[in-house]
């Protein structure tokens, strides 16, 4: 068996290369070209998220936490660049056939393009994008083939055993291949480069013009003495770039305000369609509320207190009218999340906002801009909806949001629970005074109380940061003689309705983690 020669497979590989590169990019420049329309490849890879089983998001989030996003997009990018670089290797006898693996690819692209719920294109167009990026890349990809001059080869010789003559020979033109490699470098890295610009431009561009107007009704200072001096603390506020974030698509939705109209609707005497200005002119109240997601595990970070104007979703469904029967809001963000959230929840004198302001700013793109609801009290995906267009008044019974679908609980009320911040796992310490210290939540309930031990010692109290409302987390402080020895600390948190964070170790998954944080550290 003979083999092709080095050059020959490094211009043929390049070619599919080049030829996907050709299709991902130019599509994606359409799909940017659009308000709220993802990529092909976002839409692969929402496909991918959506299809995938549970198991393997819990452990793809485990192994990789935020960055799971990046990692299941990089394995898209070397999955097509594989595929892309075979078909042009085969194109090197059977020219046909790769194209038709060239567009079997592009048609994957475009199920997932069609299906993608995340896209605000209606109908067949919403496969537009994916349309653009197969017919692109068989495009190209023929055209590059024959400039290398490939011929289809009819007999039955398979197409990884070269014939002689197979290889790019004397008679190649080799000047004529780079300028078209040239070409097809350059469409793409313009593509490129205008999809980076147009990206989220309409709603970056939005954001820009919003003026929130002041709240009617403010949160006051926060309390001298909520925030503790002690080194390495969570801040008592978090700024919106560290705020923790939680997406189920791979970019978000761009929604300026002008497209963008919140629908009251299902079980309402008065359906409500409102634009960003009908949203306004609302009573506005300014609330710090302390959001957490349910796959906080014990210890972990997503979790974060910010400032939100927003106006009272009470007021909204006071408007609508609610029918008797209802008891739950089903929500829906421009990108096709759901969430589904007890009406109790939403009625019992809790401050739950549709949000427009996150820390005195307009609310950040990645953070739902233009609007987004907060409900103190519940952990986010069954009710902090980002980007919400819709808020169906309905049943339980009648529907299944976007994570109850997928094995979590229909409700999810956030468990009392305490965080050490310092000392830092493993951290090696000289004897004598150190602060033990972090955050402790019970949204709407309010912590009475956090005790730390030490070696399975004796609780004892620790100090606690000024109340601010019953909504926030509260810092905790306790301040440690340590001996010299191995150590581990524990915390737990007391809510003011008595109940005590439980020891009992349980994962994530259905209704959020349980069990004691601790932390081992060495003192010399
Ligand atoms: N549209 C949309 N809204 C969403 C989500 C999402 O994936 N898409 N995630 C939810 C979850 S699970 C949480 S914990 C919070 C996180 O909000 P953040 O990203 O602003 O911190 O948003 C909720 N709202
Ligand atoms: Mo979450």
């Amino acid at each position: 068996m003979s083999s092709y020669r080095i050059g020959t497979l490094v211009a043929a590989a390049g070619s599919g290369l080049l030829a996907a590169g050709a299709g991902v990019a130019a599509s994606a420049l359409v799909a940017a070209s659009f308000t709220g329309v993802p990529s092909p490849l976002e839409s692969v890879g929402n496909a991918v998220i959506d299809l995938a089983p549970a198991v393997v998001k819990d452990v793809a989030v485990e192994t990789f936490g935020t960055a799971d996003k990046a990692v299941l997009l990089s394995g898209i990018y070397l999955v097509i660049a594989a595929a892309a670089a075979l078909a042009g290797v085969v194109g090197l006898r059977r020219p046909r056939l790769a194209l038709w693996m060239t567009a079997g690819l592009g048609a994957l692209a475009v199920a997932a393009g069609a299906t993608d719920r995340t896209s605000m294109l209606a109908g067949p167009l919403t496969a537009l994008p994916a349309v653009v990026a197969l017919v692109v890349s068989v495009l190209t990809l023929g055209w590059l083939l024959a400039v290398l001059g490939r011929q289809e080869r009819t007999d039955s010789t398979p197409w990884w055993e070269p014939h002689p003559g197979d290889d790019v020979g004397a008679d190649f033109d080799r000047r004529r291949f780079l300028q078209a490699v040239l070409v097809t470098g350059g469409v793409v890295a313009a593509a490129a480069v205008g999809t980076r610009l147009l990206g989220s431009a309409a709603a970056v561009a939005s954001r820009a013009r919003v003026r929130l107007p002041p709240a009617t009704d403010g949160a006051g200072v926060v309390p001298a003495g909520a925030e503790l001096d002690v080194r390495g603390i969570t801040p008592y506020l978090t700024p919106n770039d560290d705020f923790y974030r939680i997406d189920t698509a791979l970019s978000p939705p761009d929604v300026p305000t002008d497209t963008w109209t919140l629908r009251v609707h299902g079980m309402v005497d008065n359906p409500l369609t409102l634009d960003f200005t009908d949203l306004l002119r609302h009573r506005l109240v300014e609330r710090r509320i302390t959001l957490t997601c349910v796959s906080n595990e014990v210890g972990g970070d997503l979790i974060g207190n910010a400032t939100w104007i927003g106006v009272p979703l009470a007021d909204l469904l006071n408007e609508a009218g609610v029918d008797a029967g209802a008891d739950a809001l089903l929500s829906t963000s421009a990108d096709g999340f759901t969430a589904g959230t007890p009406l109790a929840a939403v009625t019992d004198g809790r401050d739950a906002i549709v949000a427009v302001g996150m820390n005195g700013e307009p609310l950040p793109i990645v953070h739902g801009f233009p609007a987004r609801m907060v409900v103190p009290g519940l952990y986010g995906y069954v009710s902090a909806t980002k980007w919400v267009t819709d808020i169906e008044v309905t049943r339980f019974a009648d529907f299944e949001a976007y994570w109850t679908s997928r094995g979590w609980a229909e409700e999810g009320p956030i468990k009392t629970a305490a965080r050490i911040d310092v000392p830092a796992a493993e951290a090696e310490l000289d004897a004598g005074r150190h602060a033990v210290a972090g955050v402790a939540w019970a949204q709407t309930r309010g912590i009475a109380k956090v005790e730390v031990r030490v070696d399975d010692g004796d609780w004892a109290d620790a100090r606690l940061g000024a109340q601010d409302g019953q909504d926030t987390w509260r810092q905790w402080v306790y301040e440690w003689d340590a001996a010299p020895g191995r150590h581990t600390v524990q915390v737990r948190a007391t809510d003011r309705t008595g109940s005590t964070q439980t020891s009992d170790q349980a994962p994530p998954r259905p209704d959020g983690a349980t069990g004691w944080p601790s932390r081992t550290v060495t003192v010399s």
